[in-house]
């Protein structure tokens, strides 16, 4: 991020909170004079003759690749790797998007998240099938180029681990990369099937209300999930962001579930079994179920509820001084389209709107922007989502309150990042 001294505008740079945050216009009025962040091009002029006279200038550049790849001066741009249990099962964990390098809403496909639970199986499409059973007048089995014929929708949705974030369960605020909190969460293009055609074809049986979506891998991950929402939204995607499912996210098939947790997204697909009841599978019984504070634990709750996090400012980034910002982050709900985001820089006695960036669409991220006039001292900022079904994002001790000590699933609290005097960001709690 970068600052500089700002010419001042006293009817665009109203500001409309505490903490020097400024009305969401100062930007975009700045941007349509031309005068948005002009100083901090104006103070660099006197290197004008040398950003003429670069050597890639004048001789010819280099040639074609079949497969793009990164600028070699974004190698650090890296999802982060958790490997609870080492090189002993080193396909078991997660990697993290690395949020607070990323801008926009989708996420690249090479920087996804990626959860395995028992690693990344190496699939022979030509040998993959996928099996459509159970509670169905014809069981089907389909191989991957019968599936390709079938007609395809395209959806943009986020998919977020139900674990997300369970960091911040910890006593103390960990102080590592936002991103390794945050990061179990992304957003993407699927392109692929309405598993209802499918189902459809199969003939459901009218006893049967459930499905079982059982995966290829080695940890043969199996959830049961509704048939309404089977039937609403789910999607059996071949593609992601335009190209064939990368086999960490789950080649050649996958499960898209919109809005809900993550672990219901099979990935490597196999089976797909109409049910009467929930068939209370491993993965549904020993992890994915919240222990409440009565001692008991509550089951099959699906919904990933509103959340945002500001990804700049976040940790792991340093502002270079005091002077102008845009805080940006991230929202989105598992019940539809984000309604609101407010953005707090006094340590949430005063918030202010950012505005949203279109498009803004259900189950998706949305990303929301505020101009924020930071003065060098201690800060802290944080923001606070608010779904198009009212639902607000909860304060970290609300959550807590919900939930046995220690329970990690379904954490969507609010995040605040303190400011230090050098620029330092900080995790912090209230
Ligand atoms: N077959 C299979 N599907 C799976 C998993 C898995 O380990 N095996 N992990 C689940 C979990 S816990 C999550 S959060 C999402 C992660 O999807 P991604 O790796 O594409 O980000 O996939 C789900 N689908
Ligand atoms: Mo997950």
């Amino acid at each position: 991020m970068s600052s500089r001294e700002l010419p001042q505008h006293p009817e665009r740079d109203e500001r409309v909170a505490g903490g020097g945050l400024l009305h969401r216009r100062a930007f975009l009025a700045a941007a349509a004079s031309g005068a948005a962040i002009g100083r901090i091009g104006e103070a660099s002029a006197a290197e004008a003759p040398a950003a003429l006279s670069a050597p890639w200038m004048v001789a010819p550049g280099a040639s074609f690749r079949p497969y793009g790849i990164p600028s070699k001066h974004e190698e650090g741009v890296q999802r982060g790797i958790g490997k609870p249990y080492g090189d002993l099962a080193s396909g078991t964990g997660a990697s993290m998007t690395p949020l607070h390098r990323l801008q926009g809403t989708i996420t690249p496909n090479g920087l996804h998240f990626e959860r395995h639970h028992n690693g990344v199986p190496d699939i022979d499409p030509k040998q993959h099938r996928l099996l459509v059973h159970g509670m169905v007048a014809r069981p089907l089995v389909f191989t991957v180029d019968d599936l390709l014929r079938y007609p395809m929708v395209s959806r943009l949705c986020f998919i977020e681990c139900g674990g997300n974030s369970l960091q911040m369960t910890a006593k103390e605020p960990p102080q590592i990369l936002s991103s390794m909190i945050h990061g179990r969460v992304a957003c993407a293009e699927w392109t692929g099937i309405k598993l209802s055609v499918l189902l459809d074809e199969a003939g459901i049986d009218p006893r049967g209300k459930w499905i079982l979506a059982e995966g290829a891998d080695a940890a043969a991950m199996s959830r049961s999930i509704p048939l309404d929402k089977v039937m609403e939204e789910a999607i059996l995607a071949l593609y992601q962001n335009g190209e064939r499912v990368r086999p960490e996210q789950g080649y050649p098939m996958r499960l898209v579930v919109p809005g809900w947790i993550g672990n219901l997204n099979v990935k490597w697909v196999r089976r797909i079994k109409v049910t009467e009841t929930p068939t209370y599978t491993k993965d549904e019984t020993s992890r994915y179920t919240e222990l409440m504070p009565d001692g008991r634990a509550r089951q099959f709750q699906y919904v990933q509820e509103v959340k945002s996090l500001i990804t700049q400012p976040s940790r792991g980034l340093t502002l270079p001084g005091a002077g102008r910002y845009e805080v940006s982050g991230l929202a989105w709900s598992g019940e539809g389209r984000i309604a609101r985001v407010e953005v707090s820089a006094d340590g949430g006695r005063s918030w202010a709107d950012a505005a949203l960036q279109e498009p803004v669409l259900a189950k998706c991220f949305t990303r929301f922007r505020i101009p924020w006039e930071w003065d060098g001292a201690p800060a802290t900022v944080q923001s606070r989502a608010t779904d198009e079904k009212g639902n607000v994002q909860p304060t970290r001790d609300a959550w807590l309150a919900q939930y046995a000590p220690g329970q990690p699933y379904h954490y969507n609290a609010i995040q605040i990042w303190r400011i230090q005097p050098g620029g330092e960001v900080m995790n912090a709690y209230a």
